[in-house]
C-alpha cells in the first residue's frame, strides 16, 4: 500500500552526497515541496557544521522551488543539464557548484550507459498514481523514464494542479541501448510509439508528498519591435523558401528554441499569411504554440513539455479536450532525438548570444567565460536539421555588444551547423558559401549599422587565406568590451 508522507519526511531519506534524478523540463513537470524541504534540511545540516551537498540530474532547466531552493541552500555538488535560475548562474560561475552541460537528447542514454554517477532517488511530480506503480506525468516529461527505471528509490510528488485527466497526454518510450537499439518508430509529429503511463516498481516508491501548486511560469516578455522583425524576417526567409520549392510545398514540422526571442519569433511565423499551417516537433512548447493552435496555424505540436505561463496552462486544462488531440508530451531522448530530426526534417530556429562573421555560434558563454543557461536541446537539433536557423538581435545591453563579432568567444554550434542567421537588419543565408563569402553576407545583411564598418575593417586585416583571422585581434571587441564597457570604442590599430 503507498503512503503518504510529508515533504519532511521525503527530505529525511536524502544523504549528504546522493545523486538525486527530478522528473519535469524547465519549470513543467519539476518537483516543488520536497526540494524545498531538502533545502531546509541541507541548510540545518550547514548550521550543525555537518556536510550536506548532493548531485543533481534534471531534463532541463527547473524552476525557484528546485535549482533555486537548492542553490541557495548550498546543497548542490555537481548538476547537468540545462539551468537558467539566477541563483544556479550565480553558484556555478563561482565554481560553487561543479556543472556539466551536455546535449539534452544524450543525457538519458548516458546514463543508461553508465557514464555517470549512480541515480540514488527519483523524485517525479505525478497528476495520478496507481498501487501497482502506474504513474500520470505532468507537463514536463524529461528522464525520468530513464532515471525511474535506474534509480534505488522514488518519492512521488503528486500534484492535484493538474487534473487526472492528462492521461494520455504523453507517449513515454525508452530506447534499446547499442546493440540492440531499433528505429524510433516516429514517422510524423503526432506518431505515438510508447505508453501513456510511465511504469515503475512500486517497491521502490518510499512515499507519496501531495501538493496543489502550478509550475510558476511567469508570462514570456511581449514580442517587441526588434523580436517582431526577427520573426518577420524568419517568415520571409521561409515563405520565399517555399515559393522557390525548397520546401515541400506541405511545408516541415518547426522545431523553436526557448526563450522570449523564439517564443516571440514564433508568433510573427505563425501570423504569416504566406505560411501554411505546420506542426512542430520541438522540445518546448511556449505560450505563443496555444494561440496559433486555436487558429489552426499550428496543426499539432509534440514537445517534452508544456512550458506555460500559470494563466496559459490554466487555459488548457480547463479545456483539454479541444488540446487533447493536438499535443503529445515525450521523453527529451524522443523529443529531441536526431535520428527523428533528420526524418521529419525539421526546420529549426535556435538562439544565439553571439555569432561570428563566419557563420559560428555561441549560444551559451557570456564573454567566453560565464555560462548563461546551456546549449539545451539547440545542437540536438541544429546538427540534424533540414534548414538549422539561428537568430538573435544584432545587438545587446543597449549597442553595447554587438552579437556579431569576428570571432565568437565559445563555441556552440560550428558553421557546419549554422545554415542561416537572422537578426532583426535582415536575413544571411550561408548556404554554398566559402568563408568570406559568408563573412560579407553576414556583415552586410545581419550586422547593426553601429558596427558594419568595425567588421569590415577586421575582414581586411586577414589577408588572403581561407578563413583570413587575424589572430592577436579576433577578441578585441570583446576585451574592449571588458575595458571600456562599449565594443564600439574597439580601434584595430592599437
Ligand atoms: O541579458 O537577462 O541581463 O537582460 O542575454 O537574452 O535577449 O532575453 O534572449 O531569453 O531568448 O535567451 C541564447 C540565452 C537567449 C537562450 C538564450 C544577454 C541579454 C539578456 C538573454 P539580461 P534575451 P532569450 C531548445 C533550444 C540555448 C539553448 C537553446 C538559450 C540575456 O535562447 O539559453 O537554444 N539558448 N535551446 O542582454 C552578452 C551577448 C549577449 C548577451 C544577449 N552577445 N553578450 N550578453 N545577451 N546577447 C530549448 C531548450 O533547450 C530547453
Amino acid at each position: 500500500m503507498l503512503k503518504i508522507i510529508s515533504a519532511h519526511e521525503a527530505a529525511s531519506y536524502i544523504n549528504d552526497g546522493d545523486v538525486l534524478a527530478f522528473s519535469g523540463f524547465t519549470a513543467s513537470g519539476a518537483p516543488k515541496v520536497v526540494t524545498e524541504a531538502l533545502a531546509e534540511r541541507a541548510k540545518a545540516e550547514h548550521e550543525a557544521g555537518k556536510p550536506f551537498k548532493t548531485g543533481i540530474f534534471t531534463g532541463a532547466s527547473t524552476s525557484e522551488h528546485l535549482d533555486g531552493a537548492l542553490a541557495l541552500a548550498d546543497a548542490i555538488d555537481f548538476r547537468t543539464p540545462y539551468q537558467s535560475n539566477a541563483n544556479m548562474r550565480a553558484c556555478i560561475n563561482s565554481r560553487r557548484i561543479h556543472y556539466f552541460d551536455m546535449h539534452l537528447s544524450h543525457l538519458a542514454q548516458e546514463l543508461r550507459y553508465g557514464f555517470h554517477k549512480k541515480i540514488n532517488l527519483a523524485i517525479i511530480e505525478a497528476a495520478d498514481v496507481s498501487e501497482n506503480g502506474e504513474i500520470v506525468l505532468t507537463s514536463g516529461v524529461g528522464i525520468i523514464p530513464t532515471a525511474a527505471l535506474l534509480a534505488e528509490k522514488i518519492i512521488i510528488e503528486l500534484n492535484r494542479f493538474t487534473p487526472k485527466s492528462v492521461k494520455g497526454l504523453h507517449d513515454i518510450y525508452v530506447p534499446l541501448d547499442p546493440p540492440y537499439r531499433r528505429e524510433i518508430p516516429v514517422y510524423k509529429p503526432s506518431d505515438r510509439c510508447g505508453n501513456a503511463v510511465l511504469k515503475v516498481d512500486p517497491n521502490k516508491i518510499i512515499g507519496i508528498v501531495e501538493t496543489n501548486l502550478p509550475d510558476g511560469l511567469s508570462p514570456y516578455t511581449p514580442a517587441d519591435a526588434i523580436t517582431e522583425t526577427i520573426g518577420a524576417n524568419v517568415a520571409d526567409f521561409l515563405a520565399t523558401q517555399l515559393r522557390e520549392n525548397k520546401i515541400p510545398s506541405s511545408f516541415l514540422p518547426i522545431q523553436s528554441g526557448v526563450g522570449n526571442i523564439a517564443n516571440a519569433v514564433l508568433g510573427s511565423l505563425g501570423a504569416n499569411k504566406y505560411i501554411p499551417p505546420f506542426e512542430m516537433y520541438t522540445e518546448v512548447i511556449q505560450d505563443s504554440v496555444i494561440g496559433l493552435v486555436r487558429t489552426g496555424n499550428i496543426k499539432f505540436a509534440s514537445g517534452c513539455s508544456l512550458s506555460l505561463s500559470d494563466d496559459m496552462m490554466t487555459e488548457v486544462y480547463s479545456d483539454l479536450n479541444s488540446f487533447r488531440d493536438k499535443f503529445v508530451l515525450r521523453p527529451q531522448e524522443i523529443s529531441n532525438n536526431p535520428e527523428i530530426v533528420r526524418r521529419l526534417g525539421l526546420i529549426t530556429i535556435n538562439t544565439a548570444l553571439e555569432a561570428d562573421i563566419f557563420g559560428n555560434i555561441n549560444s551559451t558563454h557570456v564573454l567566453g567565460t560565464k555560462m548563461m543557461n546551456g546549449i539545451g536541446g539547440s545542437g540536438d537539433f541544429a546538427r540534424n536539421a533540414y534548414i538549422s536557423i539561428f537568430t538573435c538581435p544584432s545587438v545587446a545591453k543597449g549597442g553595447k555588444i554587438s552579437a556579431i563579432v569576428p570571432m565568437v568567444s565559445h563555441l556552440d554550434h560550428s558553421e557546419h551547423s549554422v545554415k542561416v542567421i537572422i537578426t532583426e537588419q535582415g536575413i544571411a543565408d550561408l548556404r554554398g558559401k566559402s568563408p568570406v563569402q559568408r563573412a560579407k553576407t553576414i556583415i552586410e545583411n545581419c550586422v547593426h549599422p553601429d558596427y558594419k564598418q568595425l567588421l569590415w575593417d577586421y575582414l581586411k586585416l586577414g589577408g588572403t587565406s581561407h578563413t583570413p583571422h587575424t589572430l592577436n585581434a579576433c577578441f578585441k571587441m570583446h576585451s574592449e568590451f571588458l575595458n571600456s564597457g562599449d565594443m564600439r570604442q574597439t580601434d584595430w590599430a592599437k
